[in-house]
């Protein structure tokens, strides 16, 4: 276990709050806590992970508070470290920081203690962004699929990748260390069956990024129809909030107006557009172009209509505007002044009539499959990358198989392992690992 210079940060936030709770970590925290922490038992005696309590000398005033000692490896960063709860007032945590910094350490980086971690083997790279996502999301299942990362479940399947490209990497090397016994067709078979299998796991897994990548960064839907079909009162509506300006007048909105809301757990992005029509308006010409453009990148398009119109031949001619890919809901507004039955939902935004029900619709027509809502997809672009690398050299691997000698498929067998070994972070180079960490906030 490596230890580094002492570095301390405050691990919660720095406001007025109940509870601060300011960490040291490295090589000798315990002798900065012996100099500033006054109590009962010497610092020196402490037993690690018991709390005692105190006075915290900090740098013009002291706190009455608690210090708790963790002991090499069995500690967060695998280093030594100490950590004061005190009273988590701005003024007293700065002083009891600007204490521990006279005192020697230095403060901590972003993400450092988790660095730490990871450079200690405590935790895998992948890990560490399960972490990142828990505390940074907005919503429960992306929450739960930091989670999913953080406790090693990716890294288990990976690791079980690997494990197998290892035993197939034994198998050939002991045929090539043999090579006058020659090499059956049954033995060719079975590698090539083991990296087929391999492989199919492999975009088991790649294949659950479709949808972890929508839960990662929000459902992008975006509100699109004619001028003053009600696009941005249907916003309001499900937003549930003044957001976008509604008039009378058509081709009010200009710019696309956005909102997001949680939806069973799941973070949605709503994107309200300018009503696409003809125009000679240069302003509102814009506004259309931009429309067309959000259209593009939608996972799901709101395609609103007037009950009153039906409709209509400039209905038919927006809709063939929205890529064929994206999935379209036909919303009918205006549900208060006339019925309409040749939609796929009828709302009133004017009076609320059915919104709630066309949450529920959303939600069911946003491509989110179960593993993705139960946190178990992949949600990082960077562990895709690294699966779709291997996948692509095995299937280099199985292009000659049979045809090139075993030992020239050693080195993509190894490239894709290579690969995946940039998940757990084993394989990955320091400008990755740094990227990784600067997301992280100080004192994690
Ligand atoms: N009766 C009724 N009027 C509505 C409803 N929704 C919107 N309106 C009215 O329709 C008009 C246009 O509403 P907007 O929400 O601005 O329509 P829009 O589609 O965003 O229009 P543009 O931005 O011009 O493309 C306003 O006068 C709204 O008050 C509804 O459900 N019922
Ligand atoms: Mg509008």
């Amino acid at each position: 276990m490596r230890s580094f210079e002492n570095i301390a940060a405050l691990s919660t936030a720095p406001l007025a709050s109940g509870v601060g709770v300011i960490r040291i970590s490295g090589e000798s925290p315990l002798q900065i806590a012996e100099k500033m922490f006054k109590c009962k038992t010497p610092v020196k005696d402490f037993e690690p992970y018991k709390m005692y309590v105190g006075t915290i000398e900090g740098d013009g005033l002291n706190d009455f508070g608690m210090c708790v000692y963790f002991k090499s490896p069995r500690s967060y960063t695998g280093e030594d470290m100490v950590e004061f709860h005190c009273h988590g007032g701005v003024a007293i945590t700065r002083a009891i920081l600007s204490k521990i910094f006279s005192l020697g350490a230095r403060s901590a980086e972003r993400g450092e203690f988790t660095k730490r971690a990871f450079l200690n083997g405590k935790l895998s790279l992948s890990s560490c962004e399960g972490l990142i996502d828990m505390i940074n999301a907005e919503s429960t299942v992306l929450a739960k699929s930091g989670l999913y990362l953080y406790r090693e479940k990716l890294l288990g399947k990976i690791k079980n990748a690997q494990d197998e490209l290892k035993n197939v990497l034994a198998k050939i090397s002991a045929n090539i260390d043999y090579p006058e016994e020659g090499i059956e067709q049954s033995e060719t078979d079975e590698i090539k069956e083991r990296i087929i299998a391999v492989r199919q796991n492999l975009q088991t897994i790649a294949d659950t990024y479709k949808s972890g990548s929508k839960i990662k960064s929000g459902v992008k839907v975006v509100i699109a129809g004619k001028p003053n079909a009600g696009k941005s009162s249907i916003l309001n509506a499900l937003l549930n909030e003044d957001k976008a300006i509604v008039t009378s007048v058509a081709g009010t909105t200009r710019d696309v107006v956005e909102g997001s809301i949680d939806i069973n757990g799941v973070k949605f992005d709503f994107f309200d557009t300018a009503g696409i029509r003809e125009t000679e308006d240069p302003v509102e010409k814009i506004g259309v172009r931009r429309s067309l453009s959000t259209l593009n990148s939608a996972d799901l398009v709101l395609f609103i209509i007037d009950s009153e119109t039906g409709i209509t031949e400039e209905d038919e001619q927006i809709k063939k505007s929205i890529p064929q890919s994206v999935p379209v809901i036909c919303v009918a507004n205006k549900a208060d002044l006339k019925d309409f039955s040749g939609s796929d939902i009828s709302v009133s935004a004017l009076n609320g009539d059915d919104i709630e029900s066309l949450k529920k619709l959303i939600f069911d027509n946003a491509g989110l499959d179960e593993l993705a809502l139960a946190g178990d997809a992949l949600t990082e672009e960077r562990h895709y990358h690294a699966i779709k690398k291997s996948i692509g050299y095995l299937g280099n691997v199985l292009d000659v198989l049979g045809v090139l000698p075993l030992d020239i498929l050693t080195v993509d067998i190894e490239k894709a392992w290579s690969a995946l070994g940039e998940i757990s972070g084993e394989t990955c180079v320091e400008e990755v690992i740094s990227e990784i960490f600067s997301k992280f906030c100080v004192g994690k």
